[in-house]
């Protein structure tokens, strides 16, 4: 499993929030390429770039992300407030290895079967849970609709992977909910790409145990508490 260094992006620049929660700010740093390139230069394998501007539907930081993801020189995958085939297409274009698509994906899941078989191998569903419930929205709406059909839907579908962010445990610092992660990987059909309070070397283990491809990591890596570039096998368990 590897670990991806999250850059998550609201109001313009790269913050760390408490549960995705706006005014919640616990790192703001202003230059999106700059901390995008730190990452890169620590050895991060991949990147993850979240748009949270637009996933609370205000304007984008697409041409930003575009630019990050042409010079990035790792493969990166990006999302957030991703609502059609040529903000998809922009992406690809740019040079994303994948693109997540959560709240479009969840509501239109025929437009999100159209768009996984336009661009197979290609799309990230992203999954966000709160209480073992779907949430939508920047987290701000929870969605009645069973994980267990939303996962029997996928099997028929040529995505990449599944994101799964726990926001009950996201941005805390405290750690994983290692059992919710395991159980959330064992019943996807496909990829899972962890993320939400990933703050040791233990929750990584435990990630990896479970079989996950990847760990996203946020506060840890930005407050100092996590290095991954000093692991034994660096970004990697
Ligand atoms: O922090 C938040 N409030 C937040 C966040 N990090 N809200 C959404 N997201 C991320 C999801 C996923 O990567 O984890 O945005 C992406 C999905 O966005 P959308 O707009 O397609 O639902």
């Amino acid at each position: 499993m590897i670990a991806i260094p999250a850059v998550d992006v609201l109001d313009h620049k790269v913050v760390q929030l408490v549960g995705g929660v706006p005014g919640s700010q616990q790192v703001v740093l202003p230059d999106i390429a700059k901390t995008a390139d730190h990452w890169v230069s620590m050895g991060a394998p991949c990147l993850h770039l979240v748009d949270l501007d637009a996933a609370f539907g205000k304007p984008d930081n697409s041409d930003a992300f575009c630019e990050v993801i042409a010079s990035a020189g790792v493969p990166c995958e990006v999302g957030g407030g991703i609502r059609s085939e040529s903000q998809i297409a922009k992406y690809l274009d740019a040079g994303a290895d994948r693109v997540i698509v959560g709240t479009k994906a969840i509501k239109e899941p025929e437009w999100f079967a159209e768009m996984a078989r336009k661009f197979p191998g290609k799309l990230i569903l992203g999954m966000d849970t709160k209480g073992g419930k779907i949430s939508i929205k920047g987290w701000q709406e929870e969605v009645d609709l069973s994980i267990d059909k939303v996962f029997e839907d996928l099997r028929q579908l040529p995505v990449r992977g599944v994101l799964n962010t726990n926001i009950d445990v996201e941005g805390q610092g405290k750690g994983v909910n290692a059992a919710a992660n395991a159980e959330f990987v064992r019943k996807c059909p496909c990829p899972v790409i962890l993320s939400g309070g990933f703050a040791s070397y233990e929750d990584i283990k435990a990630g990896a145990a479970a079989g996950a491809e990847a760990a996203v990591i946020g506060m840890a890596v930005y407050k100092g508490t996590m290095k991954p570039w000093e692991w034994e096998t660096p970004w990697k368990a």
